[in-house]
């Protein structure tokens, strides 16, 4: 028989394989009365204490994509949270030591009544369910069911004025409890930033949840920008600070390789990436780019408008 240090264990091995794929839940979630079925596969027991159902009823959306959401585990075990390593299982290796409570989201700048807001009374807005398609500048992509509120909730709190013309997210910074941040890989804290139209889209949302259930750490508890047009990078994670600009944010990535990531991110089959051909995706868990890529992710319809005129070339 062989026997393990505790610390050679990693979680995956303490459920035996075949439980650990053949464990289903069938979650209700409150109000909404939504089953799922293929997704709900928990890694083990304890995720389920450790993610509890969100309080309150959580409204469907008529901005959700009827396409097949991929697992729970898919979702929180492929991750770029750069702050806890930069290989797709590091953050949820790590992203416990994140600590996320007490949390405050400081609201500043070009808006009328800056507040500091607690997480219980953002936990209060009516939450509703949005199935998003995410799509990474890496080239692949996901279908999350997230559970959230429109940015535009959260900004009538404070009431941006006429001068407020970008926003400015700025994720956590906690360097003893976040290992990636040991190495210089951007400057930290992580920050992002969409014009002003952008993020008063309805399509951008503010989650606080993933499939009915809290948000798990790697995913950015326990608040994170999701805008679904836009490359991945442009949904910072772990939001405490947000600033209405006048001027235009400088953001972690563009400071980092300017030439590779600019402020607009949109997806854009079109125009590619030094690094990655943007033309096709790859849907995990498949393995191949087979899937051609859509414009603004597919949510043309929605979005499109707001770049009449703009050279997308340019403004990559
Ligand atoms: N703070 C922070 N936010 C971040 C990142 C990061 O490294 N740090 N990575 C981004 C990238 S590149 C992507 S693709 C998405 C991934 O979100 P997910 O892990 O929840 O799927 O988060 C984005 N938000
Ligand atoms: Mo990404």
């Amino acid at each position: 028989m062989l026997i393990k240090r505790p610390a050679d264990i990693r979680p995956s091995e303490i459920t035996p394989e075949t439980v650990y794929r053949e464990r289903r839940h069938f979650m209700r979630m409150a109000g909404a009365g939504v089953l799922y079925a293929a997704g709900m596969r928990f890694a083990a027991a304890g995720a389920e204490q450790a993610y509890p159902p969100l309080e309150g009823p959580i409204a469907k959306s008529a901005y959700s994509t009827t396409e097949e959401p991929n697992s729970w585990d898919a979702i929180t075990q492929y991750n770029n949270y750069y702050e806890f390593g930069s290989g797709k299982r590091d953050p949820s290796r790590h992203a416990h030591r994140l600590q996320v409570r007490p949390w405050t989201v400081v609201i500043e700048g070009e808006v009328a009544r800056p507040r500091t807001i607690g997480i219980e009374e953002l936990l209060k807005l009516p939450l509703e369910e949005r199935i998003y398609r995410l799509r990474c500048v890496e080239a692949w992509s996901m279908v999350i069911p997230w559970v959230g509120f429109e940015f535009n909730k959260l900004a009538a709190l404070v009431e941006p004025t006429s001068k407020a013309k970008f926003v400015e997210f700025t994720t956590v910074y906690q360097p003893e409890n976040m290992p990636g941040t040991r190495l210089p890989v951007l400057e930290w804290p992580y920050v992002e930033g969409l014009r002003i139209d952008e993020a008063m889209h309805p399509l951008t949302i503010m989650a606080v949840g993933l499939y009915g259930r809290v948000l798990p750490n790697q995913n950015g508890a326990p608040l994170r920008l999701v805008v679904p047009w836009k490359y991945g990078f442009k949904s910072a994670k772990s939001i405490v600070r947000i600033r209405f600009t006048e001027q235009q944010p400088r953001t972690a990535w563009e400071k980092a390789a300017p030439h590779e990531y600019g402020f607009y991110a949109n997806v854009n089959p079109a125009v590619n990436h030094p690094r990655w051909s943007q033309k096709r995706e790859k849907r995990l868990p498949a393995f191949f780019a087979s899937r051609e890529t859509q414009p603004f992710n597919g949510y043309a319809e929605q979005v499109a408008h707001l770049y009449a005129g703009m050279d997308l070339r340019k403004y990559y």
